[in-house]
């Protein structure tokens, strides 16, 4: 699955860097939320990882909102980055390395740089353009791209708003060049773009042919300079795109960026590809830098059939869905209700229906009866297991399978709806397993074989829930922490996101004796629905 990163040692994930229009919603909250629980369990199989997100500050949009606003672009984007965009990503417990600023020192010169060496290599050259412009997306639109309206006016299909025409002298990339080169690493590597139908749509996209790229604006003045010609600032996706390699020390810190770029995942929205498996290659392709291992797109979250944008919102914030279903629900549910890849839409319904059933009644309940019964039982110490049978066998198998498959789904495939599946399969098969055993009944039974009996069927349960805390931390940290405690795991088994996931499958790690202590609730019964 994608292209083999050479030489290089750290798994790298970035996110798109955010345009700061506006606050974030539930859609960027998708994408940040895939990279966490991504990073987040590449970490835990010991690797040395580096997730990245940040925001995207020049350009039109950004002037015009600043604008509308009565400050300046600087002060806009410093007040919504430090009081929407950075609180949010740490209220929902995103465990980012670095965030990314394209208005930032460390970015500018190293862009301005980098579009100076093309300008030196003859892969960027003066001429005309003219032709439709659509602000919300920053990008020229060919024919094919926009719809019309019923008066005729040309939309762009994305935003459903006019399309502007724009006539300027521009520095264009030659990325006309690059078609041949990029179809043949296209077909080299063909986990390059998931899924296959954004791989078929960008194949298609390039083999029709590709046009130069205008790289500069000279119509408004809030982006990077072009160091050449300073009447021109370079265009926002070009200078938003050089993030991945300024982030990680491009120009500056040699080590950093060897141990580090490319990335191995870029995630994007499905609205974003063409920028990061077309133009991003190319650009690296002229510079001979080394291509990303993979670009995953995820779909859309839809309301009422639209894109959920900005400007058409559920009125939801993630805040209000935090407050309501706590925030490692949140992180659980779009992942669990939604095949990465594919559109969905978010009904509060829905979301109800699968907290009460699963996390509540299948994987909360579990965890507070095994708590429960060892203390009731066993006064809090856990029991050691003396008469395994087939019934405990199967129960470790499952473990050691649910373990498996989550690694590779979530690990490898990027598949989160089929990894978070296998444990919650297993948490199923695990409260099948007690309402066979029927331990409240076995423990009527006080001769020395059905206290094994008991003793047994309890171990087997608290080791299956240690398997079930390690394997669900990177998408409910908060969650398997509080397990991790119950289970009195620490003491002997020591910090829970130590715990390897490759691992997690190995069964009798919980030590006979373990502190078993009943917790907090790990789901509490839901309030009435705010109004
Ligand atoms: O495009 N469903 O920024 P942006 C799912 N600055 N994901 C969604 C979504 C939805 N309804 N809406 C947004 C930009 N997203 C550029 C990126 S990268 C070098 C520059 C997510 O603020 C999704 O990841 O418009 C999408 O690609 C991203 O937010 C776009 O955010």
């Amino acid at each position: 699955t994608g292209s083999e990163k050479q030489g290089a040692t750290a798994y790298y994930v970035s996110t798109p860097i955010y345009y700061v229009n506006d606050a974030p919603h539930l859609g960027h909250a998708y994408t940040t939320v895939a990279g966490d629980v991504l990073s987040r369990w590449h970490r835990q199989r010991g690797e040395k990882v580096w997730y990245l997100t940040g925001t995207d500050e020049h350009g039109q949009k950004i002037m015009r909102t600043a604008e509308a606003n009565n400050v300046t672009p600087q002060e806009w984007c410093d007040k919504l980055v430090e009081e929407a965009w950075k609180p949010l990503w740490e209220h929902l417990n995103i465990a980012n390395d670095d965030f990314i600023r394209t208005t930032e020192k460390r970015h500018t010169d190293r862009v301005q740089e980098f579009v100076q060496d093309l300008y030196d290599k003859d892969e960027i050259y003066k001429g005309g353009y003219e032709g439709p412009y659509c602000v919300g997306c920053e990008e020229y639109k060919l024919p094919g791209d926009l719809i019309e309206a019923e008066d005729g006016t040309k939309l762009c299909a994305v935003h459903k708003k006019p399309v502007e025409i724009l006539k300027e002298e521009n520095y264009f990339f030659k990325l006309s060049e690059y078609g041949p080169r990029l179809l043949e690493f296209y077909a080299n590597n063909p986990g390059f773009i998931q899924p296959e139908s954004a791989r078929n749509e960008v194949v298609n996209f390039v083999r029709q042919g590709l046009q130069d790229l205008s790289i500069s604006r000279s119509t408004f003045d809030w982006g990077v300079p072009v160091p050449w010609d300073e009447k021109h600032v370079i265009y926002v996706w070009v200078d938003a795109l050089l993030n991945y390699a300024t982030a990680v020390g491009y120009g500056a810190n040699q080590e950093k960026f060897d141990e580090t770029f490319p990335a191995n995942v870029h995630l994007v929205g499905k609205d974003i590809l063409r920028f990061h498996a077309v133009i991003w290659p190319a650009m690296l392709m002229a510079q001979g830098l080394p291509l990303p291992g993979r670009v995953a797109a995820n779909g859309w979250l839809m309301v009422g059939g639209e894109k959920m944008s900005k400007s058409n919102l559920t009125g939801i914030k993630p805040q209000d869905l935090t407050s309501h279903f706590g925030v490692d629900a949140y992180r659980w549910y779009f992942l669990r209700a939604i095949a990465f890849g594919s559109d969905g839409s978010f009904s509060w319904e829905d979301f109800t229906a699968r907290y009460t059933s699963e996390l509540a009644n299948d994987y909360g309940n579990l965890a507070s009866r095994v708590a429960a019964m060892v203390g009731k039982y066993f006064g809090g110490a856990l029991p050691e297991a003396t008469a395994t049978g087939e019934a405990e066998k199967a129960v470790q198998e499952g473990l050691a399978k649910a373990a498996a498959t989550a690694d590779r789904k979530i690990g490898e495939e990027l598949d989160f709806q089929a990894g978070i599946l296998a444990i919650f399969d297993f948490v199923k098969q695990v409260n099948g397993y007690i309402t066979e055993q029927e331990p409240w009944k076995v423990a009527k039974d006080e001769s020395p074989e059905g206290r094994a009996r008991l003793a047994t069927i309890l171990y087997t349960a608290a080791e299956a829930l240690r398997g079930v805390a390690v394997l669900l931390n990177a998408v409910m940290p908060e969650t398997s922490q509080k397990l991790w405690e119950s289970l009195g795991a620490e003491a002997s088994l020591g910090a829970l996101p130590d715990q390897l996931v490759q691992d997690a499958g190995n069964w009798g790690q919980l030590p006979a004796g373990a502190t078993v202590t009943k917790g907090a609730v790990l789901f509490p019964r839901l309030e009435e629905k705010p109004a």
